[in-house]
């Protein structure tokens, strides 16, 4: 029977779920929205309704807020009766609103001071909490029961206006501190032009009335910049209205102390399955919404309430048109980016799953089962190919799957993320899967849960999605080419440096090719990102090893492998040949160069031998001797000197002068090399270099030398090495020493 019951719930919201938006949280029963915008985000307080309640049982209030008014994220509950010393039932409507930094949360509660129902108020830095009680008392209390559902508003001359009341409207004028209030507490006149009908005391028996005030006030002025406003009309109260089932309407009046005229009903009395309704509105990147809450979830009703949203259009003079409750909601005023973390709790709509907090984490995903999901909309990919999948999830038990699909539930799986049991359901781990397809543009996106049946598998904290990253290096170089530093989903773990327009280059302009091994064999180019771009801004393809620097600080992970340098001439020679790569036919494989940067130059001459090279650049580095080698640094590749003589290619030294020091090794690796053109150029900047400078400051100038001289073949470039007077020997700071063999180089 239960399972029966529960599948016709999954039903209906599956049928919910085909186009809604509404009700836009679907994880826990929600009621009486509150809306407020701070910092260009939207949030809603909200009150929640006890699964299986028979009354308004509610313990605490809870936070949603969105950038897009589709996508909302969980705040969880900052504030619940246990945070008011002297509550202890009905945590009843409330409203939120921020002065001079500070986000005050009115709410009401029942009191153990009056026995009656109490307006407190709580305080907090932040929209999300924590909050603390402002007083440790109630605001405002006298015993009656009436004192419900605070609505407050700031007027354009400062003063804060608190209003509230069942079925008598109260209100009180609050100081600056909005902690406290000045006069008497006031009533406004519940007479029957103000509200369609007088006080329940005074009405006529049999009489049928226009309409009569209950209770959920939200007071609110109208904007006379954007609006044709009477004066007398300058300010609205919303309320729930009619009694029971109440539909909402509003009156208007030139002060929010009145008098008081009845406008209209702006939501007439639907079947949503809730007998209360309780508004809030607010206007958001220049649209203007309508919460309110119904009965709709399934399970829900008259005490398991869930909020919606509506969006509308004042009239010219600011009054209100009438808005029907729909399941679609409203549309997207933004797209969602992905490539963030992403907490779990943050969907446009969710099937089956719960959310929960703790102080480890705060609020995460929960209850999860297979075929439950959840949903987001507009997520955009932009370009930026989507890589890896990445969550933070726990099991207690043998966890399960999940699936990344694009536009629907059967749509085209990207990703699939095993989950195994993590030894506890707050045992957190963070895995990845790899996007296994393309995805560009927008896209809802789902994350469907997979597993054994009838268990729970997993919670979820957050997840992300790792894009290729791309970045344009200082003005892109100094070169003809403007240059972009970039990943390559075929090339895991390097950084491609290349002109941004490839238009230019192909068979008759194809781009030489610079591989290049990091200092201190480092998986990340982060010291030499600027000298290698501009060199590939000359005109060069550059594949360093290692992952991109995006952030100009030193990379954490393990050290490369020698064996990264031959990828990168690999997938160059590939890329060249492949019909399908933007690199087809542009690449020159027959000109490569290897080079890198100390334990990067040890890494280069390891690979000296390869057939495919046509020239070497040793940086700052040299193969030690048998006398130094202690000062070698775990995990250098260590040739020993012989290797030398498998070098086939011209090669140079760029050192660092005396005070590098690679300095005495390079120079020896220099002096031993007598049977292929070698040169060592020297300026005295010690071992550092020159790569973090400004386009890689002297070093770039003489490796641009040298490249173009020995890849590119270009005699203006020759001048700065061959000769006596060679321009590199005239360069201020530089010295130039040469072999034998140098002589014969063309
Ligand atoms: O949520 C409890 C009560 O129900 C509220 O205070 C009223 O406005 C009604 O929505």
């Amino acid at each position: 029977m239960k399972h029966r019951r529960i599948t016709a719930a999954l039903m209906a919201l599956a049928a919910l779920a085909a186009n809604a938006q509404n009700p836009f949280v679907q994880t826990w029963f929600t009621s009486d929205p509150a809306p407020m915008v701070h910092n260009g985000r939207m949030y809603v307080y909200t009150g929640h309704d006890e699964d299986n309640a028979d009354f308004f049982w509610m313990q605490e209030w809870r936070v949603y807020s969105t950038a897009d008014m589709v996508n909302w994220q969980d705040h969880g509950s900052p504030l619940a009766l246990e945070s008011f010393s002297w509550a202890d039932d009905r945590a009843w409507a409330s409203q939120t609103i921020e002065r001079d930094g500070k986000f005050y949360w009115y709410i009401c509660a029942h009191s153990t001071i009056s026995k009656g129902m109490a307006i407190g108020v709580a305080v907090s830095d932040s929209p999300t909490g924590p909050f603390r009680d402002a007083l440790g008392k109630p605001l405002f209390e006298n015993g009656s029961w009436d004192h419900i559902d605070p609505t407050v508003m700031i007027d354009d001359d400062g003063q804060t206006w608190l209003m509230w009341g069942n079925p008598q409207c109260y209100y009180l004028k609050l100081n600056r501190d909005m902690i406290s209030y000045s006069g008497e507490l006031g009533r406004l006149d519940m007479t029957e032009e103000a509200f369609g009908s007088p006080a329940m005391n005074k009405r006529e028996k049999g009489k049928a009335y226009k309409d009569s005030y209950v209770e959920g006030p939200w007071l609110r002025k109208v904007d006379g910049s954007k609006y044709k406003v009477d004066k007398s009309k300058a300010y609205q109260l919303l309320y729930a209205a009619g009694g029971v089932p109440e539909h909402i309407s509003y009156s208007t009046a030139p002060s929010p102390a009145g008098p008081w005229t009845y406008a209209g009903q702006i939501m007439p009395l639907c079947p949503t399955n809730s007998f209360t309704n309780h508004c809030g509105v607010a206007d958001y990147k220049g649209h203007s919404y309508f919460f309110y809450h119904t009965g709709k979830l399934p399970r829900g009703g008259g005490f398991g309430r869930s909020v919606a949203v509506e969006e509308f259009q004042y009239n010219a003079d600011g009054s209100f048109p009438t808005i029907m409750p729909t399941d679609e909601g409203v549309k997207p005023v933004g797209t969602f980016n992905p490539y963030q973390r992403v907490e779990a709790e943050t969907m446009a709509f969710s099937r089956g799953v719960k959310t929960e907090q703790n102080d480890e984490v705060g609020v995460y995903v929960s209850d999860i089962h297979n075929g439950d999901y959840i949903k987001l909309q507009n997520v955009r990919f932009d370009g930026n190919q989507p890589r890896l999948f990445t969550a933070r999830v726990a099991s207690g038990l043998r966890g399960g799957r999940i699936e990344v699909r694009l536009d629907s539930l059967g749509g085209q799986m990207v990703a699939c993320l095993e989950v195994p049991g993590t030894g506890g359901w707050e045992k957190w781990q963070t895995l990845s899967a790899e996007i296994q397809q393309t995805a560009d543009g927008t896209h809802d996106l789902f994350l469907a849960f997979t597993g054994r049946k009838g268990p729970k598998l997993f919670n979820f904290d957050w997840w992300r999605i790792q894009g290729l990253q791309s970045l344009v290096v200082e003005d892109g170089g100094t070169g003809a080419y403007k240059a972009v530093m970039k990943e390559e989903s075929s090339l895991d773990a390097h950084t491609v440096f290349v002109p941004q327009d490839l238009s230019p280059f192909g068979k008759k302009n194809p781009l030489p090719v610079l591989v290049w091994g990091n200092g201190a064999c480092t998986n990340s180019p982060w010291e030499h990102f600027r000298f290698l771009n501009e060199i590939a801004s000359h005109g060069y393809m550059v594949i360093a090893t290692g992952f991109i620097p995006i952030e100009e600080k030193p990379y954490q992970g393990p050290m490369s492998t020698t064996q990264q340098q031959i990828e990168s001439i690999d997938w160059a020679v590939a890329q060249n040949a492949d019909p399908s790569s933007p690199y087809y036919g542009k690449i020159d494989v027959g000109n490569i160069c290897a080079a890198g940067m100390s334990c990067g130059g040890l890494q280069t001459l390891y690979n000296c031998a390869d057939p495919r090279l046509k020239s070497l650049m040793i940086c700052n580095s040299g193969l030690f001797k048998v006398s130094n080698l202690g000062r070698a640094v775990g995990g250098m590749p260590m040739p020993e000197k012989s290797k030398l003589q498998e070098i086939h290619t011209p090669v140079i030294y760029i050192l660092g002068g005396r005070e590098d020091i690679a300095y005495e090794n390079g120079m020896d690796d220099f002096r031993l090399i007598s049977h292929v053109p070698a040169c060592a150029a020297n300026f005295p900047v010690g071992h550092g270099g020159t790569y973090r400078q400004p386009h890689g400051g002297e070093f770039s100038v003489v490796a641009l030398a040298w490249l173009d001289w020995q890849l590119k073949g270009d005699k203006q470039a020759a001048r700065m090495f061959k000769g006596k007077d060679c321009l590199l020997s005239k360069r201020e700071g530089w010295t130039i020493e040469k072999n034998g063999q140098f002589g014969r180089l063309k």
